[in-house]
């Protein structure tokens, strides 16, 4: 029962196999209990596509739930999102009791974070009516997501910095992912390292992006604020008229940069391919797509971004975007520990994939500068 569940297995796990699924069946059953639920009346479903935690929709029959099991592998302290949510949950309500805050639920004995041998759980409410959508198909997504984004940072302005722990520390520090990528370099696998060597260069080419991020941090030159960190347009809940109603997958809202917010929305949004996607030619910029995160984004923060941040707006796409490409390859050349691989050269694939993405990002950029002045 162990066996499935060491962590260079967890990406087989995703898919959700059908010789593994009775091992679930057996912990799930147990977690349910623990929320009054049971199993055998429910329809459980593996849910969503994120690379690091497994989510199952649970169909009670009158409800409806979200179960997410944690990567403790990753996320080493699950404690301290559970912290954060509470925190964040006690302010929202507080000062605006009208925004939709999806919480964990509390099990019979008043926790919402579930320890058992298998991990750590968490059980959520399904939002009636809400749909998510995993590709962005057109300006309105695009516009009504950068908007719920922005406003979830807006309406945590003065929220205390100090009440929100370091769920993943380093996230999105780029200083350090480039010296995990130079350190992957030399001592990851020598073949591998050999035969990605266009990439590395390539990489290497790019390295200005490393250097402006270092002297927005080591001047100070924008303020931390709370940062979702996570933005792809699965993490926000619409309503079924397309009208965002609020972001969810709240476990790396964390201290940060608005950068990175805005950089991962032009990662995921811009392109009509995604990372996962292997012919290259796919990937290209939508350029109307730029305009609606700007002004989606702008229509919750315009009053709040320095003038600073405004004038990072353009660099936050190639800040997340180099940060992935980065973070891919590393993986490649530590032989795939961290994301895992459905088949050979995957996160290799994904490297070149954000390399030709960034390429592209590069060459609008006098565009973008046209649309946003
Ligand atoms: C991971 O698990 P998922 O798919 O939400 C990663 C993100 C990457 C993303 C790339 C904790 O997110 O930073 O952008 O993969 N999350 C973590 O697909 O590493
Ligand atoms: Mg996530």
């Amino acid at each position: 029962r162990y066996v499935f569940l060491t962590p260079l297995l967890t990406f087989e796990l995703k898919g959700f196999k059908n010789s593994h699924s009775f091992l679930y069946k057996v912990m799930l059953k147990d977690l349910l209990l623990q929320f009054g639920l049971i199993e055998d009346k429910c329809e459980i479903t593996k849910f969503g596509t994120g690379l690091i935690n497994h989510t199952w929709v649970i169909d009670a029959g009158d409800k409806k739930y979200i179960l997410q099991r944690i990567n403790h592998h990753v996320f080493k302290q699950p404690e301290i999102i559970d912290q954060n949510t509470a925190n964040l949950r006690l302010f929202l309500n507080k000062f605006y009791p009208d925004y939709l805050f999806v919480a964990a639920l509390p099990n019979l004995e008043g926790k919402s974070l579930i320890e058992t041998e298998d991990g750590y759980f968490r059980l959520f409410h399904f939002v009636d009516g809400s749909v998510t959508i995993n590709t962005v198909e057109n300006e309105e997504q695009a516009f009504e997501a950068a908007k719920q984004f922005g406003k979830f940072t807006n309406l945590l302005s003065d929220f205390n910095l100090q009440n929100l722990g370091i769920t993943l520390p380093d996230f999105h520090n780029l200083t350090l992912r480039f010296k995990q990528f130079e350190d992957a370099v030399s001592n990851g696998n020598k073949e591998r390292i050999q035969e990605t060597q266009a990439s590395i260069d390539q990489l290497y080419q790019l390295k200005d992006i490393v250097n402006t991020y270092e002297s927005i941090i080591n001047e100070n030159l924008i303020p931390l604020r709370v940062i979702h960190h996570d933005t792809k347009i699965s993490n926000v809940l619409f309503d079924e008229y397309g009208k965002g109603l609020c972001v969810i997958d709240l476990d790396t809202v964390m201290p940060g940069y608005f950068i990175s917010d805005v950089g991962d929305m032009m990662r995921t949004y811009l392109s009509p391919a995604n990372e996962e996607e292997q012919d290259l030619s796919k990937i290209n910029i939508r350029l109307d797509m730029f305009g609606a995160i700007y002004n989606g984004y702008m229509s919750e923060l315009a009053d709040k971004l320095t003038d600073k941040e405004k004038e990072l707006f353009i660099y936050s796409g190639k800040f997340l975007i180099y940060m992935q490409a980065l973070r891919f390859l590393t993986d490649y050349l530590n032989n795939d520990i961290y994301y895992g691989a459905a088949y050979s050269k995957h996160n290799l694939s994904r490297a070149n994939n954000q390399i030709k993405l960034l390429k592209e990002y590069i060459a609008a950029e006098p565009d973008f500068r046209k649309m946003i002045g």
